[in-house]
């Protein structure tokens, strides 16, 4: 008789952007998890500097994966969907045929320094003021992430209904935690308007299976554009995401 196997565990918080890139494909594929909330940079117990989380993951970010089974532990999201990609076949989302996956992993690579900066250009500046991000270091990126969107509004989207191509894939996931995070309906920190292409893919993505769910840290935080959140909003907008997961199945060892 086969033994039934545990659930995956991902280690991380959903108000990290790489993190839920993973918390939406899982949902997304209806694969069961488990989440270990971990909290970034902190050293305490739980936290992704504190030696237990750094001999899984010795970069100290969230998030990572674990598999019970196996022992196997695997850092970076983009390593992570793609990993579960490829161990569970979900050629849907990451297509098999060589050059459709390259321009898949092409997205994926491009995404960091690109795209990804408008978490340290606009989010981080609202919600990590003990990061003390300087002004320059936060212009430089809202400014490298305007030009990649740029890219997606005049390349990537007029080509095609999502990033990569006709199909949603692993690319669109990935893009729309840091592109999505600014829209009026979550933090509300970026005007769309010059950028149509892009805005209807915003639109196009909300439609997908798990969207929501794997939103709720930024539909409970709201608007942040005036006034940034107090620690206390910050944790209730994650308390209520980690109750949103459970109900969607999701285990949780709090
Ligand atoms: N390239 C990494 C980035 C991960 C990352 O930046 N995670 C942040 C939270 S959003 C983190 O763990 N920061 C804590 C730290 O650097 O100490 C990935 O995609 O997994």
């Amino acid at each position: 008789m086969t033994q039934a196997s545990k659930p995956v565990v991902l280690y991380g918080i959903p108000f990290s952007q790489p993190v839920r890139a993973v918390i939406w494909l899982l949902l997304y594929k209806r694969l069961p998890f488990d989440l270990v909330p971990i909290n970034p940079g902190s050293k305490g117990d739980n936290g992704s500097r504190s030696p237990a989380y750094l001999a899984k993951n010795p970069a100290g970010t969230i998030p990572a994966l674990e598999e019970p089974d196996t022992g196997f532990v695997l850092g970076e999201a983009h390593a992570i969907l793609c990993y579960l990609s490829n161990k569970h076949g979900w050629n849907d989302v990451y297509p098999a045929d060589p050059q459709q996956r390259a321009k898949v992993d092409w997205y994926l690579h491009y995404h960091h320094r690109n795209l990804r900066e408008a978490s340290i250009g606009l989010v981080a500046p609202k919600i990590r003021k003990d990061l003390n991000i300087p002004e320059n270091t936060q212009q430089a990126a809202r400014s490298t992430f305007t030009r990649a969107l740029r890219a997606l509004e005049s390349g990537w989207l007029t080509q095609s209904r999502y990033l990569t191509g006709a199909a949603l894939t692993l690319a669109d996931f990935a893009a729309y935690m840091e592109i999505g995070q600014l829209q009026p309906g979550f933090t509300n920190l970026f005007d769309f308007a010059p950028f149509p292409n892009v805005q209807r893919w915003l639109d196009e993505m909300q439609q997908v299976d798990g969207h929501d769910d794997a939103h709720v840290v930024l539909s409970t935080l709201g608007d942040i554009s005036v006034e940034p959140p107090s620690i206390e909003t910050i944790k209730h907008a994650n308390i209520s995401a980690l109750a949103a997961l459970k109900n969607r199945g999701a285990g949780l060892t709090l």
